[in-house]
């Protein structure tokens, strides 16, 4: 099968999030709030086996043994975190990692169709676009794919699903940009090939069976890449380009 889409997570894929990021944010609305609460780096760490902010929050009560807040009360903390969210990625905190332009522009000059399948907020989503992708990207990405737009996050395949009907493509035609256990396994689920960019955070998750898992996307003036796992015995791979991803849809 020939490759027709690319479905990019966010968190962790396009950018490293996470700990400089998403951490630090609930964290001003923890302090904000009047909690105590506050989440270190390796403890976040932990949490991010919980994908989607509220449901981490929750997650972090229970695993406790604390009874949560009512669901109104999350949502309103959570809230206040996408809004510190968003201005650290304004204030240009966050930069997108290697390769990451470089890729999503040679695909698009190539005419593959676009798309995000993440399960962060819409507005935490689109704040990286504006400030760290550009604008351009909210025209060049086909559908963006975020957030509660299902019920149920990933590991479960159904951003996947959503992202496909409303591109009209089937996951044989579609390959995913993911970082972590649960991204790919929401990947493998939805039935499609991917190509996971380690880090900190994820670098000893469980990728067993996806099609290529390396240390970055890497750039063709930077030293090269590391290669973790490569089962279709890609060449060349100093940095990953477009031609790779064909070869591996094609195998
Ligand atoms: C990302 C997430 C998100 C972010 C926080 O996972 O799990 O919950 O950590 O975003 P993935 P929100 O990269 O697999 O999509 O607070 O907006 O949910
Ligand atoms: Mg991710």
């Amino acid at each position: 099968m020939s490759l027709k889409c690319i479905l990019w997570d966010v968190d962790g894929t396009l950018a490293d999030t996470e700990r400089d990021g998403h951490r630090v944010a609930f964290n001003l609305a923890f302090e904000e709030a009047g909690l105590e609460r506050r989440w270190d780096v390796p403890t976040y760490g932990e949490l991010l086996a919980v994908t989607g902010g509220k449901e981490r929050i929750r997650h972090d009560y229970e695993r406790r043994g604390l009874t949560p807040p009512p669901a109104e009360d999350i949502a309103r903390l959570h809230a206040a975190k996408t809004g510190h969210y968003q201005r650290l990625i304004a204030a240009g905190r966050i930069p997108l990692r290697p390769g990451v332009r470089r890729l999503l522009e040679e695909a698009y000059q190539a005419g593959i169709t676009l798309g995000v399948a993440t399960t962060t907020t819409p507005a935490a989503l689109e704040a990286l676009i504006e400030h760290s992708l550009g604008v351009e990207w909210f025209d060049r990405f086909a559908v963006l794919a975020a957030g509660d737009i299902v019920p149920a996050k990933k590991p479960a395949p159904d951003i996947y699903h959503y992202a496909m009907q409303q591109l009209g493509v089937a996951s044989a035609e579609c390959l995913a940009m993911e970082d972590s256990g649960n991204g790919w396994k929401a990947a493998a689920a939805a039935g499609l090939r991917c190509v996971v960019t380690i880090n900190d955070y994820t670098k000893d998750h469980d990728f067993a069976g996806a099609d290529l898992v390396v240390s970055d996307l890497g750039e063709p003036d930077a030293p090269p890449i590391h290669v973790l796992s490569n089962p279709h015995g890609l060449r060349d791979l100093h940095h990953v380009r477009l031609e790779h991803l064909i070869r591996i849809m094609e195998r």
